[in-house]
């Protein structure tokens, strides 16, 4: 009933009586005789002693004061009477900021401020009724849910607070929703997606690298972990260079605010889940950005983090709701990363908890979406990035570490608003049968669905990058493959050779842009939707992160070099972009390649050899790591391309010879042939 709290604004008269201070105003229910004995327990020994018997033991219980004691009481109980007369309502922000009229109702809005608890809220608005309220007892934090009827317009919506202590007002701004059309596109197998961290591709506006109230420090380009100034206006400004390249889709890091005085560059800190980072731009540039990218054919993909945010979110320091968070700051358990027992049907809640409920890095407040207003604020959150940008879905990070119970719903809602709705899952781990539990299409053995789109390939990841860079045999791309049974739509699967979280595939291959070239190779050709790694395609080396960040060249003013253009690379990017853009114009101008289903013909130890085929085209792949040239005979009596009689090279390939049923060819040193089957 009583909370303690620290109020910022206190007076001097407070700071000489630190007890009172800390006391939170009674809510008006509270009666007088608690107040009374509030004001006892308050008092300083001294005061105490006034005309008691402190012989007694505790002698402020019950009746037995003293005339003189009454007297303190009274006056002490006005003054805190008039203290908390003082303290109106006050709302200082609303979330959402705004909603939209025609979309999922009702809507829970959820005001922070200050003396809010007791609250009589009301909404005067046509179309527009409170469903119900929730006050929490500190005060700070109300929800309340506004009813839209299909017959609301769009307009301000009032909300009226009162309480004993005074009046106030917030509203809810209803906007009509923008037509669909070339929005929420969703992500097919046609596309080729682009992975940016904004802070590190192209500094376009340079005016915003020092943001109101950043800290010294937060942006310079020499430190790996500040901001480099990259932002949404220079992503946009190279949507030609990604047109050319042959990206047809964006994933940026989370583009949300994160607070300016730590390393927030990643955008993995959310700080504000209702605003875009300062330092990439505004919400204006960010809704510019998606329209010219849709403009020049190219979607977009946004990055969210329903697990946790960041450690200076105001909620860090002040839930909204008892049980916001899994713990608090002071007292909560540090993750252990040790996700795969949720995928097992025989492990107990112990051997998940801290999976699921621990703190990334012992730091990042993890959410508990298990608590429905958790949910609710985390489901519109994306409804209203969905709405505001026209997005044509999500990346979602550290998706195991939250409960499938809350994926089926957040992901299904938004399904069937948006009926292409794409959404691409982290499950970091290199075994099909872990990843594979975490894709949408089918029930887990908890009875559950998470219409999870499809999870990143991680385990084809590994495997080229096994094969390709450490020797290992290319019998495993067949031993990943052959698990593709276990989920419902592997074609959908996400494919990359790295991303910003692992070591770049150049440096994973010790230099060896022939190793990149090929791992680049397989990425475009083998099953799945591919994702490039923002700088892979101009033989960007890196390390670890932050080593694996760096600004790509050209992006940022000063730069020596400008890998944009082809007249600004240097030979080593142009041939690893022209290999790049090869690879893609191919994808492009063959089906097969995007939508073909993938059969074998024969794998050894330093080669694979494929189809794609749809029912209008067939295409053989020959994926060859030796380093020297090797003749190869494959008979294919029993592949799916027995019947074969003759093969066209798609790219520069060596021909093939085909002779009595059996196929004769040249393989060329670490290349992978591409041949339409005749
Ligand atoms: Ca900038
Ligand atoms: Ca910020
Ligand atoms: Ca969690």
């Amino acid at each position: 009933m009583f909370q303690l709290y620290p109020n910022p604004t206190v007076s001097r008269w407070q700071r000489n009586h630190p007890t009172l201070y800390s006391v939170r105003c009674p809510t008006s229910k509270t009666n007088r005789s608690q107040l009374a004995l509030l004001a006892i327990q308050v008092l300083p020994p001294y005061h105490r002693s006034l005309g008691g018997n402190t012989s007694q033991g505790n002698a402020y219980r019950g009746l037995a004061v003293t005339h003189t004691r009454r007297l303190l009481v009274i006056v002490i109980a006005v003054a805190l009477s008039l203290n908390c007369a003082a303290a109106a309502p006050r709302v200082a922000k609303v979330e959402p900021p705004n909603w939209w009229t025609g979309l999922v109702s009702p809507v829970m809005v959820l005001l922070y401020g200050e003396n809010l608890n007791d609250a009589r809220i009301s909404a005067s608005y046509p179309g527009v009724q409170i469903e119900k309220t929730q006050l929490q007892p500190d005060g700070r934090h109300a929800f309340v849910w506004l009813d839209i009827s299909q017959t609301a317009k769009p307009g301000d919506v009032p909300i009226a607070i009162k309480t004993a202590s005074g009046n106030t007002s917030a509203s809810l701004q209803l906007l009509a929703r923008a037509p669909e059309q070339g929005r929420f596109q969703g992500i097919t197998r046609d596309d080729v997606i682009y992975l940016i961290m904004p802070d590190r591709f192209a500094d376009g506006d340079p005016s915003n690298n020092v943001p109101k109230g950043a800290a010294p420090g937060t942006y310079d380009r020499s430190a790996p972990k500040a901001y480099h100034g990259g932002d949404l206006k220079g992503v946009q400004d190279h949507l030609p260079y990604l047109k050319d390249l042959g990206v047809t889709t964006l994933w940026l890091n989370p583009i949300f605010d994160n607070d300016n005085t730590s390393e927030g560059y990643h955008g993995y800190s959310g700080s504000d889940l209702y605003a875009v980072e300062d330092h990439f731009g505004t919400l204006l540039e960010f809704q510019q950005l998606v329209s010219a990218a849709h403009k020049q054919g190219i979607k977009v993909l946004l990055d969210m983090v329903p697990n946790h945010v960041g450690p200076k979110h105001p909620w860090a320091a002040s839930q909204p709701a008892p049980g916001w968070l899994h713990g608090t700051t002071a007292n909560h358990i540090n993750t252990d990363y040790d996700y795969p027992p949720v995928t097992d049907p025989h492990a107990v809640e112990k051997n998940y908890r801290s999976a699921l409920d621990g703190w990334f890095a012992d730091k990042l407040p993890d959410l508990a979406q298990e608590n429905p207003l958790v949910a609710q604020y985390l489901l519109q959150n994306a409804y209203w990035w969905m709405e505001t940008g026209g997005v044509d879905g999500f990346r979602i990070d550290t998706f195991p570490y939250v409960p499938r119970t809350f994926w089926k719903t957040y992901l299904q809602s938004l399904e069937t608003t948006y009926p292409n709705f794409f959404a691409v899952g982290e499950v970091y781990n290199f075994e099909p049968p872990v990843v594979s539990y975490f894709a949408g299409g089918q029930k887990g053995f908890d009875g559950i669905d998470t219409h999870l789109t499809t999870p990143f390939d991680f385990p084809m990841n590994s495997a080229i990058r096994e094969i390709v860079n450490h020797g290992a045999s290319a019998k495993k791309i067949v031993d990943v493959l052959r698990q593709d049974r276990l989920y419902p739509h592997p074609e959908l699967l996400v494919t990359f050779i790295g991303n910003h979280d692992m070591p770049r595939f150049l440096t994973d291959a010790k230099g060896s842009t022939a190793k990149l070239k090929l791992g680049l190779s397989l990425l475009a050709t083998l099953r799945g939707i591919p994702q490039l790694y923002s700088g892979d395609e101009i033989a960007m080396p890196g390390g670890e992160d932050p080593d694996n960040r760096h600004d790509f060249p050209g992006g940022f003013p000063g730069d020596p070099h400008n890998a944009f253009t082809a007249a600004g690379r240097t030979p080593e990017e142009q041939d690893v972009y022209a290999h790049v853009q090869g690879l893609l114009n191919l994808r492009r101008e063959h089906p097969a390649l995007r939508l073909g289903g993938q059969k074998h013909v024969v794998v050894a130890d330093d080669y694979y050899v494929f189809t794609r085929e749809t029912a209008d085209e067939r295409l053989l792949v020959v994926f060859y790591k030796g380093e020297s040239p090797k003749s190869l005979s494959v008979d294919l009596t029993g592949t799916s391309i027995s019947n074969a009689h003759g093969f066209t090279a798609l790219n520069s390939a060596s021909p093939i010879t085909l002779l009595g049923g059996k196929l004769q060819m040249q393989l060329v040193p670490m290349s992978v042939a591409i041949y339409k089957v005749n």
